[in-house]
């Protein structure tokens, strides 16, 4: 196979179908942007194409739910290609619940339809009149009225669309949450998959877009379709023989359940404690007895949507952050109970972390009576299944909880056990006792996700209550992979994060569809461009920044542990700032956390960003 770069700004494209459309929603316009090669070089598609274009065409300081924010949905050069799991995409915006960037990665065949379309990424601006629904067949787009649908729970809403618009269309649908505006709404698939944790769906209900719908019929063209196969072939056989598949298809993420339990990390309580009375309840073990069915994403080799019958009778696909956050969490011990929480966040189109997260805090500053209206306690499920309702209208106390566990301290008063991160509640991991997966929470680029970096099971092994620079460096290299390549290609990392097949695998595909010679070190360096310019932008939106932004919540510093094997520990404030200096140093980052010019300028970064990193860098780290 030839190497070389035939992308740039050539004819013989491949990889990128070097179309962007924009959708004017408040004209009903539709625009085609061809954008320059060197856009699919540097950025390369997903996280890379949304970050790029929010950074050159979002005016700063813009609310996040005016019309002039705009909504991205972007795919990547290995989308909808036959591989393992392939089958999804990015969607992003200015984020409601942080004020920073956001993003989500759902497995939908909207991703699939996007690619056979021949869109590399849908920029969507201004707000339609009415609740629209915008549909995107091949090169054509354009709005039809959904006010029949709004209103409609997310699994309601997708029947009626499929029944409109057939099967073989993608939909990307919203619930009344992002309707209602609640600031951790997302974006619904398939009735079960759901992304944008940082209100990416209460962005599209700002513009009063109920759903996308696609549909493409192009093949997406492949640089070198031999060796692109081969490529893929070994990747699937990889995943399918290796030692962890077996599990995986028993459990998949509800595995670590157990897992969790055992390392004092499940949280519990709002996170006072890392361990549950009541684990076995809610694990995959028991999860595995009760299950009716296994559902995927397209094109995936490993399907992970383990599904069961909540205590209502409906089905439930679960996940481990699901179960532990509406599950212990909250006190909650069955699954049934938790499994009807989960669901009802998938109808109504919420997060289950964030949910999960402002509901403990809820529970919690109502026991030590500084919130009143909730009519709730630990582990009553059904009182607390109240709430959701109350917050998903906006009515009573829920006018307060939709604002998000940030907002919902400040206005009690009571900060330190609000469990988030730039206003984006931690997954269910408990860091009491894990320095480097609070760093992962502390520096994700959306606010307190694990998916840019899973380091506890890691740094487990490694010893961890040690700050050493080597968790930095090893969070680095796993923001460098998964935040990066697999945002950016965009695919499912589970393949080799979950069964360990070799990250080389999707080097030879990505190398077989475009064309581009690329080596892991050349996606590191776009992931640390990318990385860079994220920060940016949360710096310009922020008129500046400071470490607190990139601290883990109080919480863990104040408040030892009470139970389990770990009883009595709690994070260091001293030993973290310096594990934080530390991971500013390796990337080239100012000790205010801003990246320095010389950084900014080596990475290819542009002249405004080179400006806004003098304007606003300290000295080094
Ligand atoms: C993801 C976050 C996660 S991460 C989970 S469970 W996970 C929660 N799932 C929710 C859910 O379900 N319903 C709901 N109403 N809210 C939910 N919020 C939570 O959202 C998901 C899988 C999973 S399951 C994970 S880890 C991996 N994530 C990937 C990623 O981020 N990037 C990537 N390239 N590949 C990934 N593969 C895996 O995909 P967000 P999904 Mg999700 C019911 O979107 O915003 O990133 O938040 O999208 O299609 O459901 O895939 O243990």
């Amino acid at each position: 196979m030839a190497t070389g770069c035939p992308v740039l700004g050539s004819e013989g494209v491949f990889g990128w179908s070097k179309r962007i459309l924009w959708f004017d929603l408040g004209r009903g316009e539709a625009r085609e942007w061809r954008y320059p090669g060197e856009m699919a070089r540097d950025f390369i598609g997903g996280r890379g194409f949304a970050v790029k274009i929010l950074w050159d065409h979002l005016l700063p300081g813009v609310d996040a739910f005016d019309e002039r924010n705009l909504f991205i949905v972007a795919v990547g050069p290995l989308t909808g290609l036959p591989g393992p799991n392939t089958g999804k995409l990015v969607v992003a915006s200015k984020s409601p619940l942080t004020g920073g960037y956001g993003d989500g990665n759902i497995g939908s065949w909207a991703s699939v339809a996007l690619r056979a379309a021949g869109w590399d990424a849908v920029v969507v601006t201004g707000a339609a009149r009415k609740p629209s629904v915008l549909v995107i067949e091949d090169d054509k787009a354009w709005l039809e009225p959904a006010e029949d649908l709004w209103g409609l729970d997310t699994f309601t809403a997708h029947d009626r669309l499929v029944e409109r618009y057939g099967k073989d269309a993608g939909f990307l649908v919203i619930g009344p949450a992002g309707e209602n505006l609640v600031r951790f709404a997302t974006v619904v698939a398939q009735k079960g998959r759901s992304g944008g944790r940082p209100g990416l769906g209460a962005v599209m209900g700002s513009k009063r877009l109920k759903a996308i719908v696609v549909r493409g019929t192009k093949k997406p063209e492949v640089y070198d379709e031999e060796a692109y196969r081969r490529a893929a072939v070994e990747a699937i056989k990889a995943v399918k023989t290796s030692p962890n598949y077996g599990f995986w298809m028993r459990q998949g993420t509800m595995m670590t359940v157990e897992w969790a339990q055992e390392a004092s990390v499940l949280p519990a309580y709002n996170f006072r404690e890392g361990v549950f009375e009541g684990y076995e309840g809610i694990s995959g073990s028991y999860m595995e007895k009760v299950r009716v069915e296994l559902r995927s994403c397209p094109l995936c080799v490993m399907a992970c949507g383990h599904v069961v019958r909540d205590d209502e009778g409906m089905l439930v696909e679960l996940d481990y952050e699901n179960i532990a956050m509406l599950g212990s969490n909250l006190g909650i011990s069955r699954l049934e109970e938790a499994a009807v929480l989960n669901r009802l966040a998938d109808m109504y189109g919420l997060d289950t972390i964030s949910l999960g997260g402002t509901l403990g805090y809820a529970l919690e500053a109502a026991e030590r009576g500084k919130l009143e209206g909730v009519d709730a306690t630990w582990g009553d499920a059904r009182a607390i299944a109240r709430l959701v309702e109350l917050l998903v209208r906006r009515e009573g106390v829920g006018d307060k909880l939709a604002e998000g566990s940030m907002r919902l301290s400040r206005m009690t008063g009571e900060t330190w056990y609000a469990m988030h991160v730039k206003g984006l509640e931690v997954s269910a991991y408990d860091c009491h006792a894990a320095p480097g997966m609070a760093l992962a929470f502390a520096t994700s680029p959306i606010g307190a996700h694990h998916k840019d970096a899973w380091l506890i099971g890691w740094e487990i092994s490694y010893g961890r209550m040690d700050y050493s620079e080597a968790k930095a460096e090893k969070l680095i290299e796993m923001q460098r992979f998964r935040g990066g390549l697999f945002e950016t290609a965009v695919a499912c990392r589970f393949p080799v994060v979950e069964t360990g097949i070799s990250l080389e695998h999707y080097v030879k595909m990505f190398q077989a569809a475009t064309g581009l010679s690329y080596g892991l070190e050349d996606h590191y360096r776009v992931a640390d461009r990318i990385y860079a310019l994220i920060r940016l932008f949360w710096v310009r939106e922020r008129g500046g920044w400071s470490i607190e932004m990139d601290m883990p919540p109080e919480r863990w510093f104040r408040d030892p542990l009470t139970k389990g094997p770990l009883r009595g520990a709690k994070l260091d404030r001293d030993k973290f700032t310096e594990l934080l200096m530390a991971y500013y140093r390796l990337r080239g980052w100012a000790r205010n956390g801003v990246p320095l010019p010389e950084t900014v300028q080596r990475l290819g970064l542009g002249g405004d960003a080179v400006e806004l990193a003098r304007r606003y860098a300290a000295g080094p780290a």
